[in-house]
């Protein structure tokens, strides 16, 4: 059931009553709409934007659907029994706060989906490696001969699982957008990879951030922890069943990673799982969350065979430190997905031991404090170049002894890097920023690097 359909509202000057409105009208949006419909309830539409995303669908598919656009409407807020926000509008949203004020029950699609949800859930969040840890955890289970259903942040709005045929399990990725208007989540297992500066934009502060990752932990399911995140660590909770990772050597039945032989071993105890180098994706982050993927498995019982045979033909999803070309000995890789300082520092860190790097960054650092990139970047960066509105904010992190300029477009930043690039170095796009003051993703802003280095091989 949605939330209470009592009216807490008197109606203001207008004339309408709506048993729900949908704030946003993006993917999550529509979901929402089409979901509302289906249950036959009277709904309305706002979005600030004048030509938001999902308008077209919704003017063919749902005619009959009032929408108000330009701003966050209030009246139409205060004109409903309850509203359902996109993860994209804030909470601080002024109309949003109106509504809070006047006591409208604020909810997302996914409390709406843990109220309905028929089968287990596994829920993923954290500042980096959601994604990766969401495809895993997904391929492992499909890989047992589990019906798995995912989505969340990840693409699939979760409401649109529901029309699908009720699975084993249901794998969500879910955003700290996404966890900050859920109440009944009860996952069957759960994990917060790690926290990291990000998003400060829209959070208060980072303690309020944590405190909105922590929620993915509510209920009583088995709570996955990173032992290496103190962040994380201090969300454990003892009265609860829970199971740790580590990358360091693990505790009895715990996961975690042991030397033998010069090799590294991923294991369970001493119990060996498979060799670090046998893993399909590369670099130590990707080993704190091969060690997730594992923890969660267990909990769905999925035998290790399973989870060895995903764990060594899965290489990475699109964008996320992927190499995309060698040119002269000169290694080009795309990581246009390491939006916040967390994912930029993973991506030097795994990539430096093939030389040094030319580094290009840039972009909406989302209010985030970028001066841990000092450390990284003096150790292993030759040159850096920026683009984008917060190219001047990573400039003053720099240290005087790293060089670096300033650039218009990932065209001049490719072709900068390659006039400077030395056999044997690497040229990382690692942004540590947001992409959407100059692209409409970060897919896009891949894409653009992807298709400027081809210009420069076609030359
Ligand atoms: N917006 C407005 N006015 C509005 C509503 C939205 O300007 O009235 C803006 C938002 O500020 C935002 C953009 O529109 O910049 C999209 O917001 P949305 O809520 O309409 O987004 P959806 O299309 O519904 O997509 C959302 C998630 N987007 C966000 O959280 C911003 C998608 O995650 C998710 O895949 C989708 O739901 C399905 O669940 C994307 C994302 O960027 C990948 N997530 C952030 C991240 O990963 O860092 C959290
Ligand atoms: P998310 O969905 O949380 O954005 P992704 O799996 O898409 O995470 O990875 C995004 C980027 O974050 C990667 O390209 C990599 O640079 C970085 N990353 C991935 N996993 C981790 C991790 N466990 N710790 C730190 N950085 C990571």
């Amino acid at each position: 059931m949605l939330c209470t359909t009592e009216k807490k509202v008197k109606m203001k000057e207008t004339k309408q009553h709506f048993d729900a409105v949908v704030v946003g009208l993006g993917k999550t949006g529509i979901s929402c709409v089409r979901y509302l419909l289906s249950k036959d309830l009277k709904i309305a539409v706002t979005d600030s934007r004048m030509d938001p995303p999902g308008l077209s669908i919704l003017k063919t598919e749902c005619t009959s659907v009032p929408v108000f656009l330009g701003e966050i409407n209030a009246e139409i807020l205060l004109s409903s029994d309850q509203i359902i926000l996109s993860p994209g509008v804030s909470l601080n949203n002024e109309a949003v706060k109106q509504a809070i004020a006047n006591g409208t029950p604020i909810f997302g699609d996914i409390e709406i989906f843990c109220q309905q949800a028929k089968a287990p859930i596994i829920a993923i969040s954290g500042s980096n490696g959601k994604s990766t840890v969401t495809t895993l955890i997904t391929e492992m289970t499909r890989q047992a001969g589990l019906k798995t259903s995912v989505g969340g942040n990840l693409g699939t709005p979760a409401l649109d699982l529901l029309n699908e045929d009720i699975p084993d399990i249901y794998v969500l990725e879910l955003s700290s957008f996404q966890l900050e208007t859920t109440f009944s989540l009860n996952a069957h297992a759960s994990v917060v990879l790690n926290i990291s500066s990000d998003h400060m934009d829209r959070h208060t502060n980072l303690y309020e951030y944590i405190n909105v990752k922590k929620k993915i932990y509510s209920g009583n399911g088995l709570m996955v922890i990173n032992k290496d995140d103190d962040a994380v660590k201090a969300m454990d909770d003892n009265s609860r069943q829970s199971i740790s990772f580590t990358l360091n050597r693990p505790e009895k039945n715990n996961f975690g990673t042991i030397i033998k032989n010069n090799e590294v071993w991923l294991c369970q105890g001493d119990n060996k799982i498979i060799r670090q180098d046998e893993l399909g994706i590369k670099g130590e982050h990707n080993v704190a969350n091969a060690l997730a993927a594992i923890a969660l498995a267990t909990s769905m019982n999925v035998p290790f065979d399973s989870m060895i045979k995903t764990l060594k033909s899965f290489s990475g999803l699109e964008h996320r430190c992927q190499r995309v070309a060698r040119i002269k000995k000169v290694d080009w890789f795309n990581d246009s997905k390491a939006t916040n300082i967390g994912a930029c520092i993973a991506s030097i860190k795994s990539l430096c031991v093939l030389g040094k790097i030319i580094l290009i960054a840039g972009g909406d650092s989302k209010g985030a404090n970028l001066s841990s990139l000092t450390p990284i970047i003096t150790k292993y960066v030759k040159h850096v170049l920026l683009l984008g509105v917060d190219a001047k904010k990573i400039a003053n992190v720099i240290d005087s002894e790293v060089t670096y300029d300033f650039v218009n477009d990932m065209t001049e930043a490719v072709n900068t890097a390659n006039d400077l690039a030395e056999a044997g170095e690497v040229v990382l796009l690692a942004p540590a920023c947001a992409s959407l003051d100059m692209y409409e993703s970060y897919q896009e802003r891949g894409a653009a690097f992807v298709t400027a280095i081809n210009m420069l091989e076609a030359c």
